[in-house]
């Protein structure tokens, strides 16, 4: 398929310039003025509009297996919904049961993944350790792409890491020229109040967020920061959620430890005033891991995506409906954590950052596709609208407007973090792998027409760097 996009502002990270764009065999193949139309190219008029790179979501978890239930975004809905809003790419999370094989969660979770509608990679979590797992995590380097390892540090009795866990896998990951990342939560710390907030009878979403406070995730954070700084390896934090762990990051960063920091779009505009609703449905739907947190965490971390200490925006899309939340209608802990957001990620980030001031269109850019194309070794192939780099485009209406509503949404699942947040900055159209799969509001998402993006390894420089600042 032939597609020409004529008029556009092209954004890229760098820079924004008017070019035409023209894309074949799901390529861009040119980058330039007044680029003539071959012969059968569909023409698209991007007059007025923007010209970005797809969307990548680091973050998203589509048909989870999780608290004895399944999410309800299998990977053909779930990257539906993100073709929807401008996303392109996703990089989800095979996460085995402790003892599993990791290389047998992996091909489970690459079976499930050949239905999705747009790109799909995977961060592989280490949820225990043997020979095994560091064998496995050999080859999954080695053999099939898998350049990042996730961790748990909450989750106990579940799926968490202890720092043995942690020291061992981040010395492996150095090892095959791997990211680890982490979730940042001390989980004993969160067992605890749990079961304090239990004791006291306090059994509503109310508790979720009094059993998780900002010192646990800060915590957590400071203790991966350690770990990699000792072990000499890069670190990912995935959904930063407060000021405390935002704070960690800055501090290692200002001492030229590399730690990427990752914020979820819902983290950023809503606040924990949510849980305070009487309405379980509504409390119980914005149940996640870290939770919201209050309206003075907004701010800093909004800096700290401003500042350059937090690099990517995601979703953590991770939906469960009313009927699964109600597992826990007599015990918060029993509820599924987990939100949505896969569709509006991009539309929240615009209308809350670029019509603010606080991010330019390059910036929305980076935050939203090419730093995570960066730091995830799949640049320039994703994340740069520029000849030879992947055919994944979003138009982008500035002037456009939406209201977000779980009455609209594409994703599954029957609750919306965005409730009726009017935004403006609207996609208009969406390009994945070169053919065109939106169009003003209309989907045209083909099931298992996504591939698996295959991510190099970093290079031995990469960490030979980092032993020459030790
Ligand atoms: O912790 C995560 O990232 C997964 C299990 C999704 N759930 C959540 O509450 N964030
Ligand atoms: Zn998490
Ligand atoms: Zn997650």
């Amino acid at each position: 398929m032939t597609i020409l996009i004529r008029g556009g502002t092209v954004v890229n990270a760098d820079r924004e310039f008017k070019a035409d764009v023209l894309c074949d065999n799901g390529k861009i193949i040119a980058v330039g003025d007044k680029l003539d139309a071959p012969v059968g190219a569909e023409v698209i008029d991007a007059g007025g509009l923007y010209v970005m790179p797809g969307g990548i979501d680091p973050h998203t978890h589509m048909q989870l297996p999780f608290m004895g239930t399944v999410t309800q975004d299998d990977f053909f809905t779930g990257t539906a919904a993100g073709l929807a809003g401008g996303t392109t790419s996703i990089i989800d999370f095979v996460i085995p049961n402790p003892q599993q094989s990791l290389m047998e969660a992996f091909n489970t979770w690459r079976g499930w993944a050949e239905k999705s509608a747009g790109d799909y990679s995977f961060h592989v979590a280490v949820t225990w350790w043997d020979d095994t797992v560091h064998a496995d995590m050999g080859k999954l380097v080695n053999e099939h792409g898998v350049n990042s390892f996730k961790h748990f540090m909450a989750y106990k009795n579940a799926i968490m890491a202890d720092d043995e866990i942690l020291v061992k896998s981040f010395a492996r990951a150095v090892e095959l020229g791997a990211m680890p990342t982490v979730h940042a939560e001390n989980g004993e710390l969160v067992f605890l109040l749990q079961q304090e907030m239990l004791k006291q009878g306090k059994t509503g979403p109310e508790a979720h967020p009094l059993s998780r406070p900002p010192v646990v995730e800060g915590e957590a954070a400071q203790r991966a920061i350690a770990i990699a700084n000792v072990i000499n390896t890069p670190l990912y934090i995935v959904h930063v959620s407060c000021a405390e762990s935002l704070d960690a990051i800055t501090r290692a960063r200002a001492h030229g430890q590399r730690v990427f920091g990752e914020v979820l779009a819902g983290h950023l505009v809503v606040d924990d005033s949510v849980y305070k609703n009487k309405d379980f449905v509504q409390a119980a739907g914005h149940v996640m891991s870290p939770p919201f947190r209050s309206s003075q965490h907004q701010e800093a971390l909004w800096q700290g995506l401003q500042g350059g200490n937090l690099h990517t925006t995601a979703t953590d899309h991770c939906t469960f409906c009313a009927a699964q939340k109600a597992a826990g209608k007599d015990d918060f802990t029993k509820i599924p954590n987990g939100c949505g957001g896969i569709e509006e990620r991009m539309m929240v980030l615009w209308d809350a950052g670029v019509n603010t001031g606080r991010l330019t269109p390059s910036e929305f850019v980076k935050v939203t596709s090419a730093n995570c194309a960066q730091i995830f070794n799949i640049y320039p192939r994703k994340g740069v609208i520029a000849e030879g780099a992947d055919a994944d485009i979003v138009l982008w209406d500035a002037a456009g407007t939406k209201t977000l509503s779980v009455k609209t949404q594409f994703s599954k699942g029957d609750f919306n973090v965005f409730e009726g947040r009017q935004v403006k900055g609207i996609p208009t159209h969406t390009i994945s792998g070169g053919k065109l799969v939106f169009k003003q509001g209309e989907l045209m998402a083909e099931m298992g027409a996504g591939r698996y993006i295959k991510r190099p390894s970093f290079s031995p420089m990469f960490h030979a760097l980092n032993k020459m600042r030790a």
